[in-house]
């Protein structure tokens, strides 16, 4: 289908200017109306086209001049910091001393945006302030998504070698999370020191180094993270139940499951993603096996058919038996992964409960309750999930259906999130009452995927690289 829709496009598109030259000359005192107005009724499909290809060309402006706006509140009230708080115009530094995360993060979305003078104004805070030599506890899967991703990404966009330096030391320094009994990594872990923190963890904290770490290798031929990262998701999925699934926590040290409860939210999520996508971007029987073991699993058990549409909500481990309805912005992500394994029906479906849950109150809420459409947590952070499904439906299937869904988000952010020095996260979607904070992956991501939904689709080439779960684009190249 999607080949078809994409082919007809062109083949319109490379035969009308032919038709339409021939029509022009016999027609030579007429007014460019005349000809359009003609192509219009002859090919309406060309003229559906063409509209679609300048609606699309203004949406991504618009998105590009967002995040302009973003990044300019972030220079003036918080540079060389986390993060820009949006309200009182300061800053917020995660573990007291920067580590330069809206920068870090926000750089790749720059180069494909071609905004080069504002990349490097990113690359010199970078390369002047940012260091890892730091005696704080940091977490693991926050620092490897954001950083190391956002590190390795540019480097491969930018060829910019101290970028690769500084994420090489960052990995050096994430390495001793590692080193637990069971090979799944502690949650936190001192970059000066070693010392590691946290032993009970999560699928998603366990499982979501693998695409970075393995890069890295790739980059530096050293084949020591790939494996490290490897042995986890391994180990995780070793664990996993009779019937296929995992649960919510588990004890690194011991490998014993501390929570049952199986889903598809934040705390699991990115660990069934990066099985996906460390099979698309390494290949391998292995990966391969263990998403499909575990989608079917997913698919089989927590999924639910409700009344209120298709939906995934929460079940025991061990046994399949439902435990809760809940849904929220964070599993807003499973359609993306649905289309990109190839599952348009579900993936289609699923997006439409998403796009539901938008529009209920005009902004999606963290917390869901699908059986009967009731908010248990009203916060919006500027997520990114349901903007990056929609861009991966739009994507594989070229149906406009996604193209409004995405207006319909942007035209939200900038009614009820958008302030004078930047964009802000909701504290309820149904007041609209804001938060003072606006996360560093709203750079990374949200405003990323939603440019990219419009933007042409040579911008990105997606046979060519597989996005972290932070949006930082891995070449698949060897
Ligand atoms: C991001 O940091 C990543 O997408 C992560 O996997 C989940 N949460 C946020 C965005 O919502």
């Amino acid at each position: 289908m999607r080949s078809l829709v994409a082919s007809a496009c062109l083949v319109v598109a490379l035969t009308i200017p032919l038709h339409g030259r021939r029509k022009a000359s016999a027609d030579s005192r007429g007014t460019g109306q005349t000809a359009r107005a003609n192509s219009t009724r002859l090919y309406p499909h060309f003229e559906f086209c063409r509209r679609r290809d300048a609606e699309k060309a203004a949406m991504a402006a618009a998105v590009r001049r967002q995040f302009l706006h973003a990044w300019n509140g972030y220079m003036r009230y918080a540079k060389g910091h986390d993060e820009l708080r949006p309200l009182s115009k300061g800053y917020k530094d995660w573990y007291g001393v920067s580590l330069e995360m809206t920068p870090v993060d926000a750089l790749d979305t720059m180069v494909l945006m071609g905004l080069d003078k504002q990349a490097d104004a990113a690359r010199e805070l970078i390369d002047k302030h940012l260091s890892f030599d730091r005696d704080i506890y940091v977490e693991n899967f926050e620092i490897n998504i954001r950083l190391l991703g956002g590190l390795e990404s540019s480097y491969e966009l930018t060829g910019d070698k101290r970028l690769l330096a500084l994420a090489m030391d960052l990995a050096n320094r994430l390495l001793p999370a590692f080193h637990s009994p069971t090979g799944m990594p502690y949650r936190f872990v001192n970059l000066k020191t070693g010392a590691v923190r946290g032993s009970v963890s999560n699928p998603a904290e366990i499982g979501s180094e693998m695409l970075e770490f393995g890069t890295l290798s790739k980059l530096t031929g050293n084949p020591i993270y790939y494996n490290t990262a490897k042995r986890a998701v391994v180990a995780l999925y070793r664990r996993r139940s009779s019937i296929g699934l995992v649960g919510a926590g588990i004890n690194v040290k011991t490998g014993q499951w501390t929570d049952p409860m199986s889903f598809i939210g934040g705390g699991i999520d990115s660990y069934y993603e990066y099985l996906l996508k460390a099979w698309l971007l390494f290949g391998g029987k292995d990966f391969e096996r263990m998403w499909k073991t575990s989608v079917a699993a997913v698919n089989r058990y927590v999924a639910d058919d409700a009344p209120t549409g298709f939906w995934y909500g929460q079940v025991n481990m061990n046994t399949g038996a439902r435990m809760g309805t809940r849904f929220g912005a964070l599993s807003a992500f499973w359609p993306g992964e649905l289309a990109l394994s190839g599952d348009l029906t579900r993936a289609r479906r699923l997006e439409d409960s998403c796009y539901k849950m938008w529009n209920l109150y005009g902004v999606e809420p963290d917390g869901l309750n699908y059986s009967n459409l009731q908010i248990v947590d009203p916060a919006y952070p500027l997520r990114p999930e349901i903007i990056e499904s929609a861009f991966y439906l739009y994507r594989f299937t070229n149906d406009a259906r996604y193209l409004r869904m995405g207006r319909t988000f942007y035209d939200s952010l900038m009614k009820y999130c958008r302030t004078k020095d930047g964009f802000a996260s909701l504290k309820d979607v149904r007041t609209k009452k804001k938060a003072d904070d606006m996360p560093s992956y709203f750079l990374a991501e949200t405003l990323k995927y939603s440019y990219l939904l419009f933007a042409p689709r040579q911008t990105l080439n997606l046979n060519r690289v597989v996005f972290n779960t932070e949006a930082h684009p891995l070449r698949k190249t060897p």
